[in-house]
């Protein structure tokens, strides 16, 4: 396919947890954000899948009984199965203990040495395994990090990576790309974290071996997250960076990110790169947190909700929709059982649901189930027209940066238009006063739910694609090009429409609606 390059990633999770709504959110956003650019005509690689070195995921292994190796094989397969579960569009799935990884990341730190940017010391402070990350004894809380994370004291040989020689290049870069980091608030908060000074990073750790060892010092791992990192790189093929893949889509487009590890994401992962001389992503969004039903997930609470779970409670779209609709994107929210069904029954049963149906069975009983002959139009039926054909350009700037809420608020605008149009054009008494009339009204909704349909497919597409089989659209007039291009065809035979999108009936179990 061509088109302009765009290369999108999800964080690689880690496999000492087994997947949850946190990890579904994440991903279903990127893989929304990956589908509206396929449809969009750009040429798409889009990335997940699992961080698999490291003391944290070393100590789940040894906790389980097996060895990491075996523990990473069965625990990274749960997440391959809920990319699969919320059908999600990933061109790879990369795992850091691939062999692929271990040489990309042995050739970065190569390089590193090489330019001088990697020396040999001692590391004396805190440790948090559970953050995989070193903290300042200024930034400890209570004894705690900032996190509520326990951390241990660590004393050991370590190489360092010399972060403090990038302050001024990365506060210059933050600079010049003032869209890298985002949302602004996150912006504001990195900048002034640069901005406070930065200290060299330890990069690797000699107390633990599961991790890519360090080139020509085996006795030293790489610290999680340079290895986590360059997984960017790996699966577009570096260290060949003449390939085609990597000459294709590096510098990554974007990484999807949450909040917890933007610092990650903006500081180290931009210096390493300048450090060795490569080109740095253009841009990171960190998205907020959920808490569930008002509460923060814990182990202790056993509240992390399996996505499983929920799409076999909901549905599938249900779901993605909801995480998507629900909170602006990049704010912290709510998931609550009676905010989804309030969302499921209003928006997307007595929304998208009830408008398609309703136009769809009048076109089945009334216009021997075809495609109706349109007469000439009135201003109402060119006003409904050019608010559906006035969708792509608003939601395209929307998606572009990620505010996914407003994308869709613009799409249910027209719904509701639509809703309105056919209350006030009331094609079922025209059925019985003037039907070449009710004919080109039936049109006019039919069009503008082929527009919303083609619309909603980054989000929902299993559910767009069954109701573009309803109203007869081809197979390759189902991308943006087609909103312009596509017209439904008058004549033609359409299948009886069915419901698309249920309600949902709450059992009296004593969960709201
Ligand atoms: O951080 N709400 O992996 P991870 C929303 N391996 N998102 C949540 C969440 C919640 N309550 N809880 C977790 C890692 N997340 C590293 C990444 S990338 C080179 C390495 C999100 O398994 C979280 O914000 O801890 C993050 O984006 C992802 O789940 C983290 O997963």
């Amino acid at each position: 396919m061509g088109g302009k390059p765009y290369y999108i990633t999800t964080p690689i999770y880690y496999v000492n947890d087994s997947p949850h709504i946190g990890h579904a959110y994440t991903t279903v956003a990127s893989d929304a954000l990956a589908r509206f650019m396929r449809l969009d005509g750009r040429r798409v690689f889009f990335l997940t899948g699992t961080d698999e070195h490291g003391q944290k995921v070393e100590k789940s292994a040894l906790a389980a009984g097996v060895d990491p190796q075996t523990f990473c094989d069965r625990v990274s397969q749960n997440f391959r199965d809920m990319s699969k579960l919320m059908n999600i569009s990933n061109d790879d799935f990369i795992r850091t203990t691939e062999e692929r990884h271990t040489k990309a990341c042995q050739v970065l730190w190569e390089e590193l040495i090489k330019r001088g940017e990697i020396y040999l010391g001692t590391f004396a402070g805190w440790y948090s395994v559970r953050d995989e990350a070193f903290y300042a004894e200024s930034e400890l809380v209570d004894g705690k990090a900032p996190t509520g994370a326990e951390v241990e004291w660590v004393e050991e040989e370590n190489y360092f990576f010399r972060l403090s020689a990038w302050q001024d290049r990365l506060l210059a870069f933050y600079d010049a790309n003032p869209d890298f980091i985002a949302p602004k608030s996150r912006r504001n908060e990195i900048l002034s974290f640069v901005k406070g000074g930065l200290n060299d990073l330890s990069i690797s750790r000699t107390s633990f071996s599961w991790g890519i060892p360090v080139p020509n010092d085996p006795k030293h791992v790489m610290y999680v997250w340079l290895d986590a990192l360059n997984n960017y790189q790996t699966a577009v093929g570096y260290p060949d960076t003449e390939g085609e893949k990597y000459s294709t889509f590096w510098p990554a487009d974007i990484h999807m990110v949450g909040k917890d590890i933007i610092r990650f994401h903006t500081v180290y992962w931009p210096a390493f790169l300048m450090a060795a001389g490569l080109p740095t992503p253009r841009r990171v969004f960190a998205h907020g947190w959920w808490t569930i039903e008002g509460e923060k997930m814990s182990k202790s609470l056993g509240n992390f909700i399996p996505p499983g779970e929920l799409v076999a409670q909901y549905g599938l779209d249900a779901i993605r929709y909801f995480l998507l609709r629900e909170l602006p994107f990049g704010n912290d929210g709510d998931f609550s059982r009676r905010a989804v069904v309030h969302r499921i029954n209003s928006d997307l049963a007595n929304g998208v649901g009830n408008l398609a149906q309703r136009v769809l069975s009048m076109i089945n009983k009334n216009c021997d189930a075809a495609v109706p002959q349109t007469g000439a139009l009135t201003a109402a039926d060119e006003t409904l027209l050019a608010a559906a054909r006035s969708l792509l350009p608003r939601v395209r700037v929307e998606f572009a940066e990620q505010a996914f809420h407003r994308g869709l608020e613009a799409i249910w605008g027209v719904i509701a238009d639509a809703d309105r149009y056919v209350d006030e054009q009331a094609p079922w008494t025209l059925a019985k006063t003037d039907v070449p009339r009710m004919r080109t009204v039936l049109y006019v909704l039919a069009e503008t739910i082929r527009h919303i349909a083609i619309l909603i497919q980054p989000v929902v597409p299993g559910s767009a694609e069954k109701l573009l089989d309803q109203l007869a659209a081809p197979a390759d007039q189902r991308d943006f090009a087609a909103l312009a291009t596509g017209k439904l065809v008058p004549g033609t035979a359409l299948p009886k429409p069915e419901g698309i999108f249920p309600r949902y009936v709450v059992e009296k179990t004593g969960e709201g609606a």
